[in-house]
C-alpha cells in the first residue's frame, strides 16, 4: 500500500490551491489582454503603458482583481491582521449559550472521525467513538466558576436562537454523534504538536470586537498528524464538522478555511490556559470569520464530504460566517 506521508496532506492541499489560483490568474491575464485590445488600448499602447512589477498596468489591474477574487473563493492567501500580543485585551468578553460547567475535565477527549484507515493502528484508535461517555456532575461547577472571573459568569449574548430569526420547524437537526471509528485524543496529544499564538481582532456579529490573544495548534498541523480519509485521486474531504460534547452547539467549515494558517485549535487565551467560559478545554480560532463560527468546548471533529449542518443556519445566519 502506498502510504502518504502526513506531510503530504497539507502540501497537496496547498498545491491544489496554488494550481487553481494560477489557472485563474492565467485565465484573467488572457482576458485582460483581450479586453485591453478590445477596449481600444491597442497593442502598441499597451506596451507603452506603465509597468508594475513584471506586468503592464492594464494587465496588472486585471491580475489584481483576479487576486482578490481568487482569495475570496479560495480563502487561502488572505491573512487576518495580527497585532503585538500585548495589544490584546487581558480579559476577553464572554459570549455564548449553553456552555457546560459541570463536565469532569478528566472525562474530556477529542473525538476525531473520518480519518484515514491508516489510523486504525494508532494506540488511541477506537471502533466506535459514540461509546465514549463524557461525565457530568454538579460537583464540577464550583471548580469551573472559580477558574472564571465574575464577568464571565453572566454571558451577555443577544444572538437570537429563538423564532425571531424564523426557525424552520421542519429542519431536523441531525445526530452529531453517529457511531464512527476514530481517535480519542487527550490534551497531551494536542500539546505534542507545534504551538502557535497570535493576537487578532475577534468580531462578534452582535456588533462588538476585541483584540484577542489565542494560542494552540494550527489545524493544518493537526491534520498532518491525524490525516483524513482521502477520496478518489487523493482528494481531501470537503468539510470539517465540529460539535460540543452535549451536542448543544455545532459548526462546520470548508476544508479551504481549515487549512488556513491562522485556523487554530486553541487551548490558551490571553497567554493562560483557556478558561471555561471561553470554551475550555478546546475551542476554535478562525480570525477571518465571525465569532459565531469559533466553536467553544469542542468534543468531536469530523472530516466529511457532505456539507454539515451549522447551528445558526436554521436561524438565518450565514453558514460561512466570513468577514
Ligand atoms: N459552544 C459554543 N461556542 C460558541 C458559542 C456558543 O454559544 N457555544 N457562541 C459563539 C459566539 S456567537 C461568539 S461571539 C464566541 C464568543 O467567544 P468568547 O466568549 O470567547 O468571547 O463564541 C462562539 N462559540
Ligand atoms: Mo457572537
Amino acid at each position: 500500500m502506498a502510504t502518504k506521508s502526513p506531510h503530504d496532506t497539507v502540501e497537496t492541499q496547498n498545491s491544489i490551491v496554488v494550481t487553481e489560483a494560477t489557472r485563474r490568474a492565467r485565465r484573467s491575464f488572457l482576458a485582460a489582454g483581450v479586453a485591453a485590445v478590445a477596449g481600444g488600448i491597442g497593442f502598441a499602447a499597451l506596451m507603452k503603458s506603465r509597468t508594475i512589477g513584471m506586468l503592464r498596468l492594464p494587465l496588472r489591474k486585471a491580475e489584481e482583481v483576479n487576486r482578490v477574487l481568487a482569495e475570496d473563493v479560495i480563502g487561502e492567501e488572505r491573512l487576518a491582521k495580527t497585532y503585538p500580543l500585548h495589544k490584546a485585551v487581558k480579559r476577553a468578553r464572554v459570549n455564548g449559550l449553553g456552555l457546560r460547567r459541570d463536565m469532569d475535565p478528566e472525562s474530556w477527549r477529542l473525538q476525531v472521525a473520518g480519518l484515514s484507515s491508516a489510523v486504525s493502528s494508532h494506540p488511541k484508535f477506537v471502533h466506535n467513538l459514540s461509546e465514549w461517555k463524557y461525565c457530568y456532575s454538579p460537583e464540577f461547577v464550583a471548580r469551573t466558576l472559580e477558574l472564571d472571573d465574575e464577568s464571565a459568569q453572566q454571558p451577555a449574548s443577544t444572538m437570537k436562537d429563538d423564532s425571531s430569526k424564523g426557525e424552520d420547524p421542519l429542519i431536523e437537526v441531525p445526530d452529531r454523534f453517529p457511531p464512527a471509528p476514530g481517535l480519542l485524543l487527550t490534551m497531551g496529544d494536542l500539546k505534542a504538536l507545534p504551538f502557535v499564538e497570535y493576537a487578532t481582532e475577534f468580531k462578534c456579529i452582535e456588533g462588538w470586537s476585541d483584540i484577542m490573544h489565542f494560542g494552540g495548534v494550527r489545524f493544518r498541523d493537526f491534520m498532518e498528524a491525524f490525516p483524513p480519509e482521502r477520496g478518489p485521486g487523493g482528494a481531501l474531504p470537503k468539510y470539517v464538522a465540529m460539535t460540543t460534547a452535549d451536542g448543544s452547539y455545532f459548526s462546520a467549515f470548508e476544508m479551504t478555511a481549515m487549512v488556513h494558517p491562522q485556523t487554530l485549535l486553541c487551548y490558551e487565551m490571553s497567554g493562560e490556559a483557556l478558561r471555561p467560559a471561553h470554551g475550555a478545554p478546546l475551542r476554535l480560532s478562525m480570525p477571518l470569520k465571525y465569532g459565531y463560527k469559533q466553536i467553544k468546548q469542542i468534543a468531536r471533529i469530523t472530516y466529511t464530504n457532505e456539507r454539515p449542518y451549522e447551528y445558526w443556519e436554521r436561524f438565518g445566519y450565514d453558514w460561512h460566517g466570513g468577514l
